[in-house]
Parts: structure tokens; sequence; C-alpha cells
């Protein structure tokens, strides 16, 4: 607890020098924001695409990066311990949030699909994570919310964090629940989350739609740093984008956080529109913000 504070006071006394001091460069304002807070974070989802990408640049926020994952992760590198759990099994979730700091959840399931996948990930497995929280005494958990808990507004709205959600999918119902989850602990315990409603985070975009909802690597791991490091969290709900030329997303009520986005879809514009046909308004994976998820299923 006194080291956490110390960090704290560490922290806010370096951005208070960069704040007076101003900051000569983009770099700059990065290294005051990229300090290590935490001794030991855990990762979960590790071997999946997220976790595979944020694997090297989350070492840059802390001393020790534990992953976690159902599937193998490969070996721990240098800073890395590795220990397996499926998020449905209590114990093995108890156990690996042992000595930790803060908790990166990117495990569970990661799209529309049956929902026995979907009740075991991301029901009683965000369940089982957030008692284990409580129980160890973790402080901040960042949550892999979604994009499709809203996913069925418009694409001609822009939405903000007030706005309730709308799931597109069975998948989108159980973000909601692990964003609502999150809430009720944060009220209750006093735990602090991020919701990161990712919208599309791939190396690149991959169709029109994507134009809107892409988050870059680099820009995802800019919002973790910035959920990490913001001195007080709460409980807030932000959409995870770049700085695209137009999004249907408004991040004004988590403007505390302090996340800043530095990349942009724009540079994909002309390939994608170059080997995309012409959108079919009337089309409800054109006409709605979670595109193809408003269509899929049912799986029974
Ligand atoms: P992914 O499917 O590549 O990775 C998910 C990982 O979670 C996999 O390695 C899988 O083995 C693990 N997992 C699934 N069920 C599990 C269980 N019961 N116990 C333990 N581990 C389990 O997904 P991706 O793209 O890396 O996404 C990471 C997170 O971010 C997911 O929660 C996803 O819903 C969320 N997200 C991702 C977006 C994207 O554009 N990549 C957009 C919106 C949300
Ligand atoms: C998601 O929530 C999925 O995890 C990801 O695979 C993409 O489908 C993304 O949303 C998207 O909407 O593009």
């Amino acid at each position: 607890m006194l080291s956490d504070n110390i960090q704290l006071v560490k922290h806010n006394l370096q951005v208070l020098w960069f704040t007076v001091n101003g900051f000569t460069s983009t770099q700059q304002r990065r290294n005051a924001m990229t300090i290590k807070l935490h001794n030991r974070i855990l990762m979960t989802g590790a071997a999946g695409g997220l976790g595979k990408a944020m694997r090297e640049r989350l070492k840059a926020n802390c001393t020790v990066l534990r992953l976690s994952d159902k599937a193998d992760c490969g070996p721990a590198q240098a800073g890395e311990e590795v220990m397996l759990a499926d998020l449905a099994d209590a114990d093995g979730v108890h156990a690996m949030c042992a000595d930790v700091d803060a908790v990166v959840h990117f495990g569970g399931f990661s799209v529309e699909g049956k929902f026995d996948g979907i009740l075991q990930g991301n029901i009683i497995g965000v369940y089982n994570l957030y008692e284990a929280v409580r129980k160890q005494g973790i402080k901040r958990v960042l949550f892999a919310s979604s994009n499709h808990v809203t996913g069925f507004y418009k694409q001609s709205e822009t939405i903000n964090a007030s706005h309730p959600p709308r799931p597109d999918s069975l998948y989108g119902v159980s973000k909601a629940f692990g964003e609502d989850l999150s809430r009720f602990y944060h009220d209750r315990y006093g735990v602090e989350t991020a919701c990161l409603r990712i919208g599309s985070s791939f190396p690149e975009p991959r169709d029109r739609r994507m134009l809107a909802s892409w988050l870059s690597y680099d820009d995802l791991h800019r919002l973790v740093t910035a959920c990490l490091t913001t001195p007080v969290l709460g409980h807030s709900i932000i959409f995870g984008v770049s700085n695209n030329p137009f999004t249907w997303y408004d991040n004004a009520q988590a403007r505390h956080v302090g996340y800043v986005p530095q990349d942009s879809s724009e540079q994909f514009h002309a390939a994608i529109y170059a080997k995309t046909p012409e959108p079919d308004l009337t089309d409800p994976a054109v006409q709605f913000q979670g595109g193809g998820f408003v269509k899929m299923g049912p799986f029974e």
C-alpha cells in the first residue's frame, strides 16, 4: 500500500513536471505516461490476437508480466511468468490472481457463437475473475469489452458512454454483463475498472466498416497505458478506436483517462475502397454499427 502511494506520488510529480515545463515531443508525453506504476500485471488471453500483440508492449508497464490463457502461450521470456487457467475454473483463476497489482483481461470468447462457449468464458469466467480480484485485493482491472455491446445503433448515429447498451449478439450481451458486473464490483467493493469497448483491433482495417472502428495495436497500448496510469479511474466506459476520420463514438466522458490516439485509418482508405463493393444501404450489416454480427445465428 505504501509503495503504491509512493509510486502514485512519483507519477503525479512526473506528470506535473511535464505539464509545467511543457511536452517538447510526443515521445516525452508517452514516456511520462508509460511508467511502471505496477509490479506485477496479469494479462489474460495471452495466446490470442491482442494478447500476442500486447505481450512485448506491456512489459514497459510493469516489472513482471504474468501471462494466462487456457491455450498454450509458449515459454516465459525475460520479465514474464506463465500461469495457464481456464476462466471457468474458479480455483485456477484465484491462483492466477495471487500477488497481482492490476489485470488486463483479454481472455474469453471473442466472437458470436454457441451460448455454452460464451457462458463459460464471458459469464462464469468474468464472475470468477472479479471474485478472485475482490479476494486478492486487486485495485484495478482493464476489461476488454466490445463495440458489440452497442452494435444495434445505426452507423448514422454517434453514441457516448451514457447511451444504453443495444447488444447485437449473444456475445455482445455477455460483454454487457461484464460491464455491469464490473460496475457492481466498483460500487460495492471499490475495484476500479475501465471497460474498453474495443472496435476492430487488427494490424489493418479489413473492410469499409473497420475504417470507422479500427484501433491500431499501438493505440491499444496507449489506451491500456492511460487506463493503468490515470490517478483516478473509477468505473469508466471507453470506446477503443484510433483517431479515424469518421467514427460513431464520442469519448468525451472519459477525458479523465487521458487516452490520446495517434494513429488513423485514413492511410488505408484508398485501398479498402478499391477492393470492396459499393455498400448496399438496405443490408443490416451496413446499417448498424455491429456490422455482420447483427445477422449471425441462431446457432442451435
Ligand atoms: P482471441 O479470440 O484471439 O483471443 C482470446 C483468447 O482468450 C484466446 O487465446 C482464448 O484461448 C482465450 N480464452 C477463451 N476462452 C477462455 C477461457 N474459458 N479460459 C481462458 N482463456 C480463454 O481474441 P482477441 O481478438 O485477442 O480479443 C481479445 C479480447 O478483446 C476478447 O475478450 C475480445 O472479446 C475483445 N475484443 C477484441 C476485439 C478485436 O478487434 N480484436 C474487438 C472487441 C473486443
Ligand atoms: C469483436 O468484438 C471481436 O472480438 C473481433 O474479432 C472483431 O469482430 C471486432 O469485434 C469487430 O467488430 O470488428
